[in-house]
């Protein structure tokens, strides 16, 4: 059986398409110790597809019970295959969070929802290009109007049988070169496939990574100093610095990938 783990912003669409695939086969719980809705439901007509929904969050921060959960189950528990939902007409803000789950590194299809939406407000996305650019399935679709249902499943039985492989979003160089240096501290503590995670996260000083990895104080010291030295050359913030290459890195899409109406206009006079 294969574990489906469906992500997304919320009002992207996450309900409508859950219930889509999954039909009446649905089991409703809580997340472990809160209150939390936890939906499990097998794929219509396939019950080696398992579909999980986690909670509607914008970041993988661990600042809210929402983020703490998805992430804590990512990491821990990780799915086969991350089914990534965006609204196709925020797709800045929703390939914020999109950049955040490939920094897991798992496995991830990028399902395209509100695809209607977009086209009634005469705009495009170049769907070729975004493959390309992020080396990841991208599906278009509607949920509500039941639009390439069949091509999204058939993409994910795809991808469950053989995991796409991808090359992380690579950020600013000075900040790559950061979390390599810190990566070569903890990878003694972190498993291989987990540790562009744990890099970002040590560099953002996340608290709940920081109490969960013990590294030795001397790590401790080193870790510090490639930070301080990052936020000398950035005069930013760690935390700043790494929301802002993702920031960054969703502009470069966006331009390359996003086309409207006005564009069109352009390029025709
Ligand atoms: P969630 O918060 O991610 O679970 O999102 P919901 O499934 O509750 O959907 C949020 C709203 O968007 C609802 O009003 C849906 O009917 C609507 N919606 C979902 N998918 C689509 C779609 O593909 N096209 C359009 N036009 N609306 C959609
Ligand atoms: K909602
Ligand atoms: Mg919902």
């Amino acid at each position: 059986m294969n574990l489906i783990a469906l992500a997304g912003n919320q009002n992207s669409g996450k309900t409508t398409l859950f219930n889509e695939l999954t039909g009446t086969n649905q089991y409703v719980g809580n997340w472990p110790g809160v209150t939390v809705e936890k939906k499990m439901g097998h794929l219509k007509n396939d019950k080696q597809l398992m579909l999980l929904d986690l909670p509607g969050v914008y970041s993988l921060s661990p600042y809210t019970l929402e983020e703490r959960i998805s992430r804590k189950y990512l990491i821990e528990q990780p799915p086969d295959i991350i089914l990534n939902i965006l609204d196709s007409t925020n797709l800045e803000r929703n390939l914020y969070l999109s950049l955040q789950l490939m920094e897991t590194g798992l496995p991830i299809v990028l399902a395209l929802n509100m695809w209607d939406l977009l086209k009634k407000q005469k705009r495009t996305i170049n769907l070729k290009k975004m493959e390309y650019l992020l080396s990841v399935p991208v599906i278009p679709l509607s949920a509500v109007k039941k639009e390439n249902i069949s091509g999204l499943v058939t993409q994910v039985k795809k991808a469950a049988q053989e995991p796409p492989k991808y090359t992380y979003p690579e950020y600013d160089n000075r900040l790559e070169s950061a979390l390599e240096m810190i990566s070569q501290q903890i990878q003694d503590h972190v498993a291989p496939s987990k540790l562009r995670w744990y890099a970002i996260k040590f560099f953002e000083r996340d608290e709940k990574v920081i109490q969960k990895i013990k590294l030795t104080s001397h790590q401790q010291q080193e870790v510090e100093d490639i930070i301080t030295t990052a936020e000398n050359i950035f005069a930013e913030s760690s935390d700043s610095i790494i929301v802002n290459a993702r920031y960054d890195y969703v502009a470069q899409i966006m331009a390359m990938c996003v086309i409207d109406r006005n564009d069109f206009q352009m390029s025709l006079s």
